[in-house]
């Protein structure tokens, strides 16, 4: 396998600056004809012409209508190179290939009861012939015939501009899309669809027509996912000056799908769980998930189509911007605080996994094998807090400003992430050029802070420290630019800041300041400070950094009242929390909970000052893998056993309150799906999940009661999450049976219902894992299927992936060798945890033995690629 260099990227040496496609599909066999305007790249030299393919059989060639022969071009391995002189003209060729055997879910394939496509990165070559890298920016028309019966619907991007019928029942529709994109945004879709239909104008009149595909069945799950859009097509155009451009916003679920969901100009392609959505069927989270995956999906439609990426390394450019831009949305949909937490959550526990791990890579990658190997958390998430970085040092109105300017300088163009840094830098008059450093270099940043309080001076001195630690890209890493947003506590809370030597706001009443850290020591000093203060560092998450600051338990309580920072009053607890997982790992018989937090804790349910989802934030214990981060000399079984223990105390300390909460909070409500009753919903299942958890008596007949009762999916499977934590097994065996029973129908609350027994942790959980895959809804050719079951176990059932004997690393090894032979995509994904051995001493061995057993074998490009960086 081949590894592909940023160094080595040069502009292609022709443009194509039209396509148009003729896509006639019929079982078992497509043709497609293409007819390519190409045009020399007048500043490279004139070399031929090299075009990319996979998987086709060609018919024909011609260029300017003349058929080619032998000795005009050569076919080999993947590449058609054309050896005539090339100036302007127009390059036809006619393949075919087979899209009901593309089990790779990449270019055409064909999912139930419809043919679709997902192009991105390099699905397009699968098509047809061509120069598939996103700088050759063309116009497509394309024309699809298919059987009439079979393929009432024919959808590609743009705008419809001919339909008509054929003999022997067959139909064609010709649509235009008059934007140049690149090939990885081309969409079609042929199938038996039904279709809800909604509207939008925009801000200047434009009459937008809105339309969901779906099968027939889930015509009664599309509203959500229509509102989420109009939401998002109003948000941007207030939040970003930017308005959507064509006369119809389609939108098709497929069942079958590798990732969420596909941008392709005015024809997104959903992932089914992050589109269809109903109170039966849908809980809250999903809910959630639909209104920012459409919206995130529709702001591509600026960052990212219309400003697309110069090369593959770029992908942050567009990913890191508009997931950024979600964030923001989300957050002003619902509520900011809650957002933020999430973020963090996937960040800390995710994230910053990735980074610590083999395949830590920088946000813009230096090198690749397989593209599809880098949509990671790294590249999306990072990517975004280092936009959210930005854009916080620059401010609102200076952020406008950039992003204008980025929009219409680059409009219609393909560019890197240093041309959105340079708009960022044209806003403000800043140099960003250390700010970059954020990606290039990998690995999350260890930022050490300790301080001195002068009582004499009535000075307060924060000193800083930063590393991080080599990775496979960058041995040796220079210091970041850091925000630290903070500010200072006293007894009675946050306190004045008057520092000495940086920049201060004209606000007497300052109490919040955001310290630049670019060194990789530096102290900042701050003057007439009275008491000695707490200092509430990096609030709402300022920089993707690991902070360690020796707090004490007293100076964490009081963050956990007073800050006037409700993310870092969370934040405060889940610190708490690690100290307690910590005392019980190191002595698991007599560890004590400080009754301070239980206490502060108690008191915040008591108040309801703070909004009922920050709460139940607030209650839940950080992540297995979070405390494995945080304490990586202790085997994961013991933490998971100290976290088990930590719950359970808080469970019990809290029990009144919490069946308080449990049995009554906000129980007869009408049900909603606005942030705040998704949050009542959330603090009151948690209470229900918690009580379960410490085996309360009562816990058991209220589960069963919400189990039964609930008139929502929300409050009907959390009710059963505790009954399977509750385990008396009668009792969970039925109601697991009965919801089976009730929502066989519907393939999303089927997944649900298998990823809740996956992480069921018990001593069978491989041979019920087992069986679930034998049961008669499990498709191992379904990748949300396939996630379901594989990856909740190997990602959430700590005691059932890593039971002593190896067995789960075993199966795992098993499942990825198989699957990749059908999926690359999804295999290279579902290894993840294994590459991960190093953490993991002991255990680590046998890991890396199932790792080096995958390796033995005969893998795809995705699969060869994870297991030797992981092997390293
Ligand atoms: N469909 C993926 C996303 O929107 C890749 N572009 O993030
Ligand atoms: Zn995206």
């Amino acid at each position: 396998a081949q590894t592909i260099y940023l160094k080595d990227y040069r502009q292609p040496n022709y443009w194509i600056d039209q396509t148009e496609l003729d896509v006639n599909i019929t079982p078992g066999l497509t043709h497609v004809k293409a007819r390519l305007k190409i045009r020399p790249n007048k500043s490279l030299a004139n070399e031929p012409l090299v075009l990319v393919g996979e998987g086709l059989t060609t018919h024909h060639i011609a260029w300017n209508g003349r058929a080619l022969g032998q000795g005009d071009y050569a076919i080999k391995g993947d590449s058609l190179t054309i050896f005539l002189p090339l100036s302007e003209g127009w390059l036809e060729t006619e393949v075919s290939f087979n899209p009901e055997e593309n089990t790779s879910l990449e270019g055409l394939y064909r999912s139930r009861t419809m043919y679709c496509t997902q192009c991105e990165a390099q699905g397009f070559r699968k098509i047809t012939w061509y120069l598939d890298r996103p700088d050759v920016m063309s116009v497509f028309s394309t024309r699809i015939e298919a059987d009439k019966i079979q393929c009432p619907i024919l959808l590609s991007n743009g705008n419809l501009i001919e339909a008509g019928e054929l003999e022997g029942g067959r139909h064609y529709a010709r649509w235009y899309d008059p934007f140049k994109k690149p090939s990885y945004l081309f969409a079609l879709v042929a199938g038996d669809l039904a279709c809800k239909t909604g509207s939008f104008t925009t801000e200047s009149g434009r009459p937008v027509a809105i339309e969901v595909y779906v099968e027939p069945k889930d015509l009664d799950k599309c509203d959500h996912a229509i509102d989420s859009l109009k939401r998002a097509m109003a948000w941007d155009e207030r939040t970003y000056g930017l308005e959507y451009d064509l006369d119809r916003y389609m939108i098709v679920a497929v069942d079958d799908f590798n990732m969420g969901a596909m941008e392709n100009k005015g024809l997104n392609i959903f992932n089914t769980s992050c589109v269809l959505a109903n109170s039966k069927t849908t809980t809250d989270l999903g809910f959630q998930r639909v209104e920012a995956v459409v919206a995130h999906e529709y702001f591509h439609n600026w960052s990212g189509n219309r400003v697309t990426c110069r090369d593959w390394f770029q992908l942050s450019l567009k990913e890191g911007f508009t997931v950024y831009r979600d964030a923001q949305f989300s957050a002003d949909m619902n509520s900011a605080t809650v957002k933020r937490i999430e973020d963090v959550n996937v960040l800390r526990s995710a994230q910053f996994a990735e980074d610590a791990g083999p395949l830590a890579h920088a946000v813009r990658p230096a090198s690749f094998i397989e593209i599809s190997n880098f949509y990671t958390l790294t590249v999306y998430e990072k990517g975004a807090e280092i936009v959210r970085m930005l854009a916080n040092l620059l401010g609102v109105d200076a952020f406008r400003k950039a992003t204008d300017y980025y929009f219409s300088t680059y409009d219609g163009q393909a560019v890197t992430c240093d041309d959105f840094v340079a708009a960022m830098e044209y806003a403000c008059a800043k140099d960003f050029s250390q700010f970059k450093r954020w990606y290039s270099q990998a690995g999350t940043p260890e930022v050490t802070v300790s301080d001195h309080y002068d009582a004499d001076a009535n000075t307060y001195t924060l000193s800083f420290t930063q590393s991080c630690r080599p990775t496979p890209e960058t041995e040796h890493k220079l210091p970041f630019h850091i925000p630290v947003a903070m500010g200072l506590l006293g007894d009675a809370g946050s306190l004045k800041l008057q520092p000495k030597d940086f920049a201060l706001s004209d606000d007497a009443d300052n109490t919040h300041t955001v310290l630049e850290l670019t060194e990789a020591s530096q102290s900042f000093v701050f003057s007439n400070v009275f008491e000695q203060p707490v200092p509430s560092l990096f609030r709402g998450f300022s920089a993707p950094v690991n902070v360690r600051f020796n707090y004490s338990e007293a100076q964490l309580i009081q963050l956990l009242k007073l800050d006037s920072d409700e993310f870092n009053r969370w934040s405060a607890s889940q610190e708490l929390a690690v100290i307690a997982v910590n005392a019980a790992l190191q002595e698991p018989a007599a560890f004590r909970v400080s009754e301070y937090w239980l206490e502060a804790l108690s008191v915040i349910i008591d108040q309801q000052l703070i909004e009922p989802a920050v709460i139940a934030y607030m209650l839940q214990v950080p992540s297995v893998s979070y405390l494995h981060d945080r304490s990586p000399q202790h085997d994961v079984l013991a933490i998971y056993a100290a976290r088990e223990k930590v719950v359970k105390v808080l469970a019990h300390s809290l029990e009144n309150q919490l069946t308080t909460i449990a049995c009554c909070y906000d129980a007869n409500a009408a049900y909603q799906v606005d942030a705040a009753s998704i949050g009542r919903r959330a603090l009151r299942n948690t209470a229900l999940l918690l009580l379960a958890h410490a085996g309360v008596p009562s816990a058991s007949e209220l589960a069963l009661g919400q189990f039964r009762s609930a008139n929502n999916m929300t409050d009907q499977l959390a009710a059963l999450k505790a009954l399977i934590v509750i385990d008396e097994s009668d009792i969970t065996a039925e109601a697991l049976d009965e919801f089976y029973q009730q929502w066989r129908h519907e393939a999303l609350v089927v997944n649900q219902w298998f990823s809740l027994q996956a992480a069921v942790e018990s001593e069978k959980a491989l041979t019920r894992l087992e069986q679930l895959t034998q049961h008669p809804a499990f498709q191992w050719s379904n990748p949300n299927k396939v996630r379901a079951l594989i990856s909740v176990f190997s990602n959430q059932n700590v005691t059932g992936f890593h039971c002593d004997s190896g067995a789960g690393y075993k199966w795992l090894a098993d499942v990825v060798v198989k699957v990749d032979k059908s999926n690359p995509q999804l295999a290279a994904r579902l290894v993840t945890p294994l590459t991960r051995w190093a953490k993991y001493a002991e255990r680590g061995r046998t890991m890396r033995q199932e790792l080096a057993r995958i390796a033995a074998q005969p893998l795809s490009k995705d699969l060869f690629e994870v297991t030797e960086k992981a092997l390293k």
